[in-house]
């Protein structure tokens, strides 16, 4: 039922290196017409890094690992594409509709595929007013129960950073910074939040990958956060203005579920004159190059 593409399947089955990409992000999380363009560019970093690009999605009906131009472009540009998780997965199938991934099911999907290393832009996590609405990303739940590595500028920053970070740690899913002691928060540098582990290479990610089956714990993620320079981050008092504006009106106008995410980012992207957009595709290529970097490395361990 999974339509892996002939490349990314003769690289898995070479042992070469792969990595997963979401389709949310493009359908979803940035503006049209761009995210066409973008989704080709988050691609081609992968494979700056050394790897072999595999952006998942459903395609009519069908789960496909590994899109072809045509079938990236209808993720882009259709205005039928729903937002899947992992469970909205069998049903969507099912009804042979077209769905995009978000990290929850791509990180499945990956996994299940073979793929050990996913690029992404932020995961989901705790909204801010949980307490409240109970509103907390599937993808924290997902990762707790997949083997794959997430490569991400931490988690955005419209969620409550602190209560995502204790829920990553009751979950038993490995963080750490990639050369930074800090969480980063999506479009900034950093969250104010510490992180218990830095790791400074590809090859040390590797490492940790290998002890993670050595040790039994493959059943969980590892995520890498990857922060942006800060000299490239989002303005902090524009991104503090826009957020509270942002949060307002998602209270205004009762945006619930799985809407809440792709309404806070579309108000960003037009609250901010572009300047979120840039920030969210360096941190996204900056990921994928990552990510590309990471998997070559573990490809070469396996000799
Ligand atoms: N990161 C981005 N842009 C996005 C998302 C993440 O840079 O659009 C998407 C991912 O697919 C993530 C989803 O899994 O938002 C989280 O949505 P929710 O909060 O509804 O779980
Ligand atoms: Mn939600």
């Amino acid at each position: 039922m999974i339509n892996v593409a002939p490349e990314v399947a003769e690289a898995l089955q070479a042992g070469e290196a792969v990595v997963a990409l979401e389709s949310t992000i493009v359908s979803h999380g940035l503006p049209r017409p761009q995210n066409a363009e973008i989704a080709r560019q988050i691609e081609a970093a992968v494979r700056e890094g050394g790897a072999v690009p595999a952006t998942i999605a459903l395609v009519d009906g069908v789960v496909r690992v590994g899109l072809d131009d045509a079938a990236l472009e209808a993720i882009a540009t259709r205005d039928d594409v729903v937002k899947c998780s992992s469970r909205d997965l069998p049903i969507a199938a099912a009804r042979g509709a077209t769905g995009a991934t978000t990290v929850a099911a791509t990180a499945h999907l990956a996994a299940q595929a073979g793929i050990g290393l996913f690029a992404t832009g932020g995961l989901g996590g705790v909204h801010r007013e949980a307490a409240d609405t109970w509103d907390e990303s599937a993808d924290l739940v997902a990762l707790a129960r997949t083997r794959i590595c997430v490569v991400c500028a931490g988690v955005k920053s419209i969620l409550d950073i602190p209560a995502t970070l204790e829920r990553l740690e009751t979950l038993g899913i490995g963080v750490a910074g990639y050369r930074t002691e800090q969480f980063p928060a999506f479009y900034l540098t950093d969250s104010g939040h510490s992180l218990p582990w830095r790791l400074d290479s590809p090859q040390e990610i590797a490492d940790v990958l290998a002890q993670r089956e050595a040790l039994g714990l493959e059943g969980s993620a590892l995520v890498i956060a990857n922060p942006l320079p800060e000299d490239r981050q989002l303005d902090p008092a524009l991104h503090e203005r826009v957020l509270s504006e942002s949060l307002a009106a998602a209270a205004a106008e009762g945006v619930r579920g799985r809407d809440v995410t792709p309404f806070l980012l579309g108000r960003f992207h037009e609250g901010t004159a572009g300047e979120s957009l840039r920030a969210n595709v360096e941190l996204v290529l900056s990921n994928a190059r990552l990510a590309g970097e990471i998997a070559a490395a573990e490809a070469s361990a396996r000799g």
